[in-house]
């Protein structure tokens, strides 16, 4: 959800920023080939990933497959390279070109700040898109707004690549082209539910509002390869969407159980999980959803994740109280944060064991103390504030004092809090904290000797049957104290409260590129881009073999990471067991079969 924070940093680092490889590396393209044991490509082929995500964009043109035939182009300038707006393309093969038949081409939009170079002034066949302009109006026309349907290929004027035979970056007389047809998206549940199918209805799909889905689907399958620069690991896999819908309090996902179900029925062989969430979970792994997670892993699905953005955010505070020691915690909020009035701030408080006790009195910032609390659930009256708490219990015997904090006349919360606690038994406290923006951090945020980062791992990667995934420096440090291949600062670590190691393995998080919606690249970053990386090499594997199980893809994942001079020993509770490297994972499987 937070992943506008982190572009923001990106965006600020980028200009000042020299922390940069000589070279680019392209993390979603293999460094080698593989075959198959029938000698076929390893592409991902029929292989379906679900993802729980904000959406795809459906008509960008890394998502169809290269499946609408090989076509002959007419040179009609006959000056021997391709020309858009003369040149067509010979649907009939009658050697003439009809009106009807032009090509151009679509310059992808670059939303890279140039770290990817793109030529804008050219048509370069390893990173731009024909397309056949049939009605001329030198656009590209698409979806039901100008009369396509769904039986139309790429739901549009039709998108071709360039067979670039000898690499020379221009398309010419003797070199083909291959048209674009079916969508790479099997279906799509929109977030109030409605689902939609390809040969159906896919056309009508919502938009990725948040651009967030479509470039996690870019790392996992987009584009071509073989042809393309820039293409997603597994160009010939399929995808299933369940778009997320988010509330304005917490817990800021509700919807998980009826897209988790959703991606079942569909039968994906893998779920992704493109979500973080702290705010009165458990984190032990005990939840309905984890429950269904781990139930999905015993059937066969590998459930991957993202570790989640929350390190270094100041969300977490966690301390020892010794029996009656009292302790207090300080949080500050502001009015407003990332675009939005603040009118309400989370506080969650965990321990282990249901027979053990802690009493809590909160100080407003009108420096009104609230009585002691102890448990059960009420709504207080303090100052000028109404506090909501409730204590519950989960099944593993997590126990959990949830505050909700908000002004009595729906004024904003900001100003200084205190939360003090004392103990009536010694218990190990973890306190998360956010506030309505659902900030990863900056906004609502602790002030405090107690701060720490161990714990950081988010919802619903914390359960037990999920690869949970950290992430990695790649291309572009941001600031001083990152580097390539180190760990990103925000890269959540440590053993969950149930004593679990959190992340089992890292991947490249920031700065990696990818595509985003209306026909453009992206940077892309977060545990958000390190755990399709995961979700794109697992395809490849299952391809090789699909008879892996969650726990085989697991084992191979773990024994296959690497470590360096950044992750130190391995496995700990920063990097799992180290870094991803998906052509040694695809080899142990072509070998172990
Ligand atoms: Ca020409
Ligand atoms: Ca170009
Ligand atoms: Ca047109
Ligand atoms: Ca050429």
């Amino acid at each position: 959800m937070k992943i506008k924070t982190l572009f923001v940093t990106l965006f600020l680092f980028v200009f000042s920023a020299v922390y940069s490889q000589t070279d680019i590396w392209y993390t979603t393209v293999l460094q080698e080939k593989f075959l198959d044991k029938d000698g076929k490509p390893v592409t991902g082929k029929g292989v379906v990933v679900g993802d729980i995500d904000s959406g795809i964009d459906i008509f960008h043109p890394f998502f169809f497959f290269a499946d609408g035939g090989e076509y002959n182009w007419i040179d009609v300038d006959k000056n021997g390279t391709f020309t858009p707006g003369l040149d067509a393309v010979d649907y009939n093969n009658d050697g003439i070109a009809s009106i009807s038949e032009v090509l151009r081409y679509i310059e992808m939009n670059n939303n890279t700040y140039n770290v990817l170079k793109t030529d804008k002034e050219n048509y370069n066949p390893d990173m731009d898109f024909l397309y056949n302009d049939k009605n001329g109006n030198k656009k590209r026309d698409h979806g039901e707004k100008d009369g396509f349907s769904e039986q139309d290929p790429t739901y549009g004027e039709q998108f071709f690549i360039a067979i670039d035979a000898n690499q020379n970056g221009v398309l010419e007389i003797g070199e083909s082209i291959v048209a674009l047809n079916t969508s790479k998206v099997r279906a799509v549940r929109e977030k109030d539910g409605t689902i939609r199918r390809r040969g159906i209805d896919l056309i009508k799909t919502e938009p990725d509002s948040v651009q967030h889905g479509t470039s996690v689907a870019g790392v996992v399958l987009g584009g071509h390869s073989g042809v393309q620069k820039l293409h997603g690991f597994a160009p010939d896999a399929e995808i299933v969407m369940a778009n997320i819908k988010y509330d304005y309090t917490p817990r800021f996902v509700r919807n998980f159980p009826e897209m988790i179900k959703f991606l079942k029925d569909e039968k994906v062989n893998i779920l992704l999980f493109e979500d973080g969430e702290w705010m009165f979970e458990f984190m032990d792994g005990s939840s309905e959803e984890e429950m269904l997670t781990n139930e999905l892993a015993r059937s066969g699905i590998t459930i991957i994740g993202g570790g989640g953005n929350l390190a270094s955010g100041n969300m977490l505070v966690r301390s020892k109280l010794k029996k009656a020691q009292l302790e207090t915690f300080k949080f500050s909020s502001p009015a407003t944060g990332e675009g939005k009035k603040n009118d309400g701030s989370f506080v969650s408080f965990l321990w282990k064991g249901k027979d053990k006790e802690a009493v809590f009195t909160v100080l407003t910032p009108d420096n009104k103390l609230s009585k002691e609390i102890k448990g059960g659930s009420g709504i207080l009256k303090v100052g000028n504030y109404n506090i909501n708490y409730a204590k519950v219990v989960s099944p593993k015997g997590t126990v959990m004092m949830k505050f909700a904090f908000s002004e009595k006349d729906s004024g904003t919360v900001k100003g200084d809090w205190q939360i003090r606690v004392h103990a009536k038994d010694e218990i190990d406290l973890f306190g998360f904290i956010v506030d309505v923006t659902q900030s990863w951090g900056g906004t609502t945020r602790w002030y405090s000797d107690k701060i720490s980062d161990e714990g950081t791992v988010t919802f619903p990667s914390t359960a037990d049957s999920c690869i949970a995934v950290g992430a990695y420096t790649v291309n572009y440090a941001w600031g001083t104290n990152d580097a390539i291949g180190k760990l990103c600062y925000y890269s959540g670590i440590g053993y969950n409260i149930s004593g679990k190691v959190g992340i089992d393995i890292c991947a490249p998080g920031h700065s990696t590129f990818t595509c985003g919606p209306n026909n453009s690249y992206t940077l892309f970053s977060g545990t958000s881009s390190a755990a399709p990386h995961v979700v794109g090499t697992v395809a490849l594997m299952l391809q090789i073999n699909p008879a892996l199980t969650h726990t085989d893809i697991r084992n191979i994942l773990r024994h296959t990471a690497v470590s360096d001079e950044f992750t130190g020993t391995v496995p700990n509770t920063k990097w799992g067991s180290g870094k991803l490297n998906p052509e040694k994972a695809i080899k142990y499987v072509l070998e172990e079969r």
